[in-house]
């Protein structure tokens, strides 16, 4: 394939609420879209041109991961795109070989994640093919899980716990950090009795506070999402030992390489893949298969998404090895106005799109309302 031009815009997008973690608070997401507009050639030598979207997971800081906003669009533009301009030269381009082309630059997977994505998006809508159909999918919906975040008070929590399962939710996933962890764990069951109820940390303890989190063990959660830092791989497995509770990983899964480690040591019994995290959804997919063959269960986590990766996410939770819901809500559970049509909780589940590519786009006046800054770049001839 060849890549005519790409380019990046930034979003800010309102929260319907602020979204509270261990790492901090938002009550905007600033969303980095990338658009490339492609010539791909086909089975009987004509070539198509088509345009495919990617989304950049990162933040618009550095507190989740080390990636963020700014960083990915400098990396994007000086380092990644270049390179795929290269490889173009040499007839060398395909969105199954771009993570391989840009494999010299370190780390910054959310970045090459979103370029990924774009140019499978790209190649899926010129051929015709779904994005769930050229992953594997299995099914056509997948449940519909919630992240709910640190709240003010217990009462707070209570509140939206219950006007999230009213909406059909079928888990509920609660945020947790020292201080608040036991009793909004304790009041959510007490309340709402046997849901599937789990946590997560986002990194907030140590190895010292075992003992502590031991307590979580009484109330049978489905499992606790990465309580230690991202790189305690060793510490979560001796956690682990510690607790009835089922590890998971979110964070410290960054390949599939991080995965087989984290498996052989017994530091997670179940992962959490989120293909921003992990460099794209051919890595996300790999983990899937790695996870699956060692009987490790996955689920697929959000990253607050507009349209564009709630859709992809989707389609990878359809995968079989996805055996737990993931965090995959409805459009309205972060914005009021996504970028494309909503995605839309029916029965607790979420349809998985089955048009060409991505099987949706942004809508061209609201993409712009949003965008706050544009770059294009163009190939060189
Ligand atoms: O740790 O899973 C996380 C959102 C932003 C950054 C990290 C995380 C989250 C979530 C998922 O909890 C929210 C969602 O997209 O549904
Ligand atoms: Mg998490």
């Amino acid at each position: 394939m060849r890549i005519r031009s790409v380019e990046l815009r930034t979003l800010r997008l309102p929260l319907v609420s602020p979204f509270t973690t261990s790492f901090g608070t938002e009550t905007e997401r600033q969303a980095l879209l990338v658009a490339v507009h492609a010539t791909i050639p086909g089975a009987d030598g004509r070539t198509t041109k088509a345009t495919g979207w990617g989304e950049c997971v990162a933040g618009s800081t550095p507190l989740y991961s080390s990636e963020y906003v700014g960083g990915a669009l400098e990396v994007i533009q000086r380092f990644l795109v270049p390179r795929l301009f290269e490889a173009q030269q040499f007839d060398q381009l395909s969105a199954e070989t771009a993570a391989e082309t840009l494999s010299a630059v370190k780390g910054h997977r959310m970045a090459k994640a979103a370029l990924e994505m774009a140019l499978l998006d790209a190649t899926l809508r010129a051929r015709g093919e779904s994005f769930a159909h050229y992953l594997g999918a299995v099914r056509d919906r997948v449940p519909a899980g919630v992240s709910v975040g640190i709240q003010d008070s217990i009462p707070q929590l209570l509140d939206t716990v219950a006007s999230y399962l009213d909406a059909g939710y079928v888990r509920i996933k609660l945020k947790i950090k020292p201080g608040w962890d036991i009793e909004p764990v304790r009041s959510v069951r007490e309340r709402f009795g046997d849901i599937p109820l789990q946590v997560d940390a986002n990194a907030a303890y140590t190895l010292g506070d075992a003992a502590h989190l031991r307590r979580l063990d009484e109330f049978d959660l489905l499992l606790i999402e990465q309580p230690l830092a991202e790189d305690d791989l060793y510490q979560h497995a001796r956690l682990a030992e510690r607790m009835r509770t089922p590890m998971c990983l979110d964070e410290s899964v960054v390949s599939a390489q991080a995965a087989a480690v984290a498996i052989t040591l017994g530091a997670a019994a179940v992962i959490n893949i989120k293909a921003g995290r992990v460099g794209g959804y051919l890595e996300a997919r790999r983990i899937h298969d790695l996870a699956r063959a060692h009987g490790i269960a996955v689920w697929c986590g959000g990253m607050i998404e507009t349209g564009l990766g709630r859709g992809a996410n989707a389609a990878l939770a359809a995968l079989p090895g996805f055996t737990l819901p993931g965090d995959i809500s409805g459009s309205d559970r972060f914005y009021l106005q996504d970028v494309t049509e909503p995605f839309v909780i029916k029965d607790g589940h979420i349809a998985v799109p089955t048009g060409p590519g991505l099987g949706v786009e942004p809508i061209p006046e609201i993409l712009d309302e949003f965008t706050v800054s544009r770059v294009a770049i163009s190939s060189p001839r």
